[in-house]
């Protein structure tokens, strides 16, 4: 494992270095922000020691003044993230007949990269594990310039053109009455907006998924979302969808944990990708491409540009290209995390756009949005931002511009300066956008093959396990229950009919209510129900896959408990050996491993040993592991029998379907849990009736059987299965 702070591969420190001079520990004097040496950082200068603050104080002034400018306005969306540095590299040379972009080719080129991952809905400072959309943006630095891969975790997304995108995002914000409810889409407008907009039906299917509450980012997927195009060295064009897989797969947490965690500790998934970069875990994805040929243009039973579907992996596989590594976190939050500038327009000679309408309205919104947020149109030379290479151009001054540009030259064509910069031809890597040929009206309107809002919505439900079926009723009786307008609910259903019956019955179960029956037709439309049956347009062909096994995350990887974060709850009187061994066998495994014990400090094992405390039951929770071991010792298991706290936490690892390991000894104090019923009776051995608690004496096979479990991630079917009248 490399060790910490260290870089994967090349210097990548293309930040630190550009500021080299601002390491505040450096035993320089303190300095005003115009080089003067300050003598008295605490007191104001005042007419005499109990009089008033003098106007002349320009050191107090300058600093005052700074501080109230502090903050730039928070991005519309994705406010709420968390970013890192890495790099990536392509495995070989395959790309190279798709793409001229060297990046994706040349497997010796490894490049610098910046990921920000984000929630969509919640203010900066809101909780981490809300139901919510994940952003996954890359910045790639390459040699040919700044790519900027702006994903999600969800493949596709809630409307089909741009110019409902303000809409989406004012009806899934906090109301603009009361602003509330704060980083949540369980309220009446977002559903009244989404009952209003069948072509949502796809996408609401992800977000009510459990998808929208990963364990980690480091265990999310990541999607381009729309098709764009690879051009490669002879002009040719390939359709591409691009993909990120997580090396340690796709996990999620349970609801009621989402919940608990928003509330223990709202950095959640901030603090878990900081701390394993800091361990030296670096989170690792791989990009992958889904290729369509520009012939096969329209031999699906979707529109490719259509972002509401995807090209199911059975139909395109995703070929693995290449490997994400995120091996440093940012020095400053602000400078990097904040002021980073995406934009869906940051392309490189070989990667070329389409016409999917949600694309082309993000081409305008990112610059749009970053002249606001970061105060101009000089925003790319905040560090950042900048390309890896120098930037020869005529664009010049504006507000905060850093390039102190030299000579007399500022147009082009010029004498004056040589002729310089120079244009780039096609040959000399000159950016050439692809020859797409477009002969048509200008019209409003959208296409009819775009038309079909719910075959691939109940191809995913219909691809979903047991567990993640329930989970997305649960999640849609959750949603809908927070609604107050009775109407929304019921138009709700109404799409979720068309989604799946059975779906619907259960939700409108759960909610008290029947489910209505609106034709299928009325829904597949361009346009929002206005109630003009005019408007409404038929449904394309259904889709003949009846279901995608990669939709479902109960097929992801689940071989390994690497970076895994397990309790061993353990009290005075603990067998030393017992704790010592398995901490052992597990970090061999990779998981981290911390012993919670009633209070902070040492434990005093039986055998007089201290054995160090990381977290006392007050400040640690159940929902922040993802299993527990109880290892033996009598009068530890007693103290902890009688500590209510831990008794809980032990309740709350079952409630969330985790993984619980213990000693023989132990079960005395499982005996005191509301899963005692799945213990032995007696004196019976081996024999628990769920296979996510594992009770033993050998330490060795124990551990092994215990390491298994944790790889499985969760036991879902410890859950009730819904019973709803027929
Ligand atoms: Fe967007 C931010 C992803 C549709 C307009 N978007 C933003 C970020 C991500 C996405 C990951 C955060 C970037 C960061 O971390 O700084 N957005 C998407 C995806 C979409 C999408 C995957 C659909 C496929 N977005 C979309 C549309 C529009 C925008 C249709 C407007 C027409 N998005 C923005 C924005 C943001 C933004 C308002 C807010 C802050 C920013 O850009 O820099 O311009």
């Amino acid at each position: 494992m490399p060790s910490k702070k260290k870089t994967a591969g090349s210097d990548n420190n293309k930040t630190t270095d550009l500021n080299k001079n601002t390491l505040d520990s450096t035993g320089e004097f303190m300095r005003t922000n115009h080089g003067t040496k300050i003598n008295d950082d605490q007191n104001s200068l005042k007419a005499g020691s109990r009089g008033p603050t003098l106007m002349e104080d320009f050191i107090f002034r300058e600093k005052m003044t700074h501080f109230d400018h502090e903050r730039i306005p928070e991005r519309i969306v994705h406010a709420r993230g968390s970013g890192a540095h890495g790099v990536f590299r392509v495995y070989d040379s395959t790309m190279e007949q798709y793409t001229r972009a060297r990046f994706l080719s040349d497997p010796s080129i490894e490049t610098p990269v910046f990921v920000r991952f984000s929630t969509v809905a919640g203010s900066r400072g809101s909780t981490d594990l809300a139901r919510d959309v994940r952003g996954f943006a890359t910045k790639f630095y390459t040699e040919e310039g700044n790519f900027d891969l702006v994903g999600n975790n969800m493949p596709v997304f809630f409307i089909q053109d741009a110019i409902k995108f303000p809409d989406l995002v004012h009806a899934v914000k906090p109301e603009p009455d009361n602003e509330m409810p704060q980083a949540a889409s369980a309220h009446d407008t977002f559903w009244d907006f989404i009952s209003l907009m069948p072509e949502s039906a796809h996408m609401i299917m992800w977000l009510m998924s459990d998808r929208a509450i990963p364990r980690s980012y480091r265990m999310m997927e990541g999607f381009g979302v729309h098709t764009f195009r690879l051009v490669n060295a002879n002009k040719e064009a390939t359709f591409v969808k691009f993909h990120w897989k997580p090396i340690l797969g796709v996990h999620a947490v349970a609801w009621d944990e989402a919940q608990k965690i928003s509330g223990k500790d709202p950095d959640f998934h901030r603090r878990d990708l900081w701390e394993a970069i800091e361990a030296g875990q670096f989170p690792e994805y791989e990009l992958g491409v889904q290729l369509v040929a520009e012939s096969d243009e329209h031999s699906f039973d979707f529109d490719l540009l259509d972002p509401t579907k995807i090209i199911p992996e059975e139909l395109v596989p995703v070929q693995k290209i290449g490997r994400l590594t995120l091996n440093r976190n940012p020095d400053n939050f602000f400078a990097e995390t904040e002021q980073i500038a995406f934009h869906v327009g940051h392309v490189v000679p070989g990667i070329d756009f389409t016409n999917d309408p949600l694309l082309q309205g993000r081409l305008f919104s990112y610059t749009d949005t970053q002249l606001i947020r970061l105060g101009g149109p000089n925003f790319q030379e905040i560090p950042i931002n900048r390309p890896v290479m120098p930037v020869h151009n005529n664009q010049r001054d504006g507000y905060m511009r850093q390039t102190i540009n030299k000579g007399k030259s500022s147009y082009h064509p010029n004498s004056t300066g040589g002729g310089c910069p120079f244009q780039a031809k096609f040959s000399e890597g000159g950016y050439t956008s692809y020859m797409e040929k477009v002969d048509a009206h200008k019209i409003r309107e959208r296409s009819e093959s775009f038309f079909d809002h719910f075959s691939q919505a109940t191809l995913f439900y219909n691809s979903q396990s047991e567990p993640e079926k329930n989970h997305i009723v649960d999640a849609f009786r959750f949603e809908l229950g927070k609604v107050t307008n009775p109407e929304i609910r019921q138009r709700m259903l109404g799409i979720i009919r068309n989604i799946d019956k059975n779906l619907a019955t259960q939700v409108a179960y759960g909610l008290g209510l029947d489910v209505p029956v609106i034709p299928l037709e009325a829904m597949n439309h361009s346009v929002p129900a206005d109630g003009d049956p005019a408007d409404y347009q038929p449904t394309l062909t259904e889709s003949k896959l009846a279901s995608s096994r990669f939709l479902s995350m109960q097929n992801t990887i689940k071989d390994s408990i690497a970076t895994r974060k397990i309790a061993i709850l353990a009290a005075d009187g603990v067998e030393e050996f017992s704790v010592a061994q398995m901490k052992e066998l597990l970090e061999a495994a990779g998981a981290v491993v911390e012993v919670v014990a009633p209070r902070l400090g040492h434990i005093k094992a039986w055998n007089e040993q201290e054995i160090m405390v990381d977290k006392s039951l007050l400040t640690a929770s159940s929902v922040f592991y993802d299993a527990v071991y109880v290892p033996a010792g009598t009068n530890s298991i007693a103290a902890l029998a009688a500590e209510g706290d831990a008794v809980h936490f032990l309740n709350e690892a079952y409630r969330h379907c985790k993984a619980i390991a213990c000693d023989e000894d132990g079960i005395e104090l499982l005996r005191h849990t509301y899963f005692a019923h799945v213990l032995p009776a007696g004196d019976a051995k081996n024999a628990v009736a769920d296979p996510g608690v594992i009770i033993g004496n050998k330490l060795a096979d124990l551990a092994k059987r215990f390491i298994g479990a944790v790889a499985m991630h969760r036991f879902w079917e410890r859950e009730k299965p819904r019973k709803v009248p027929a």
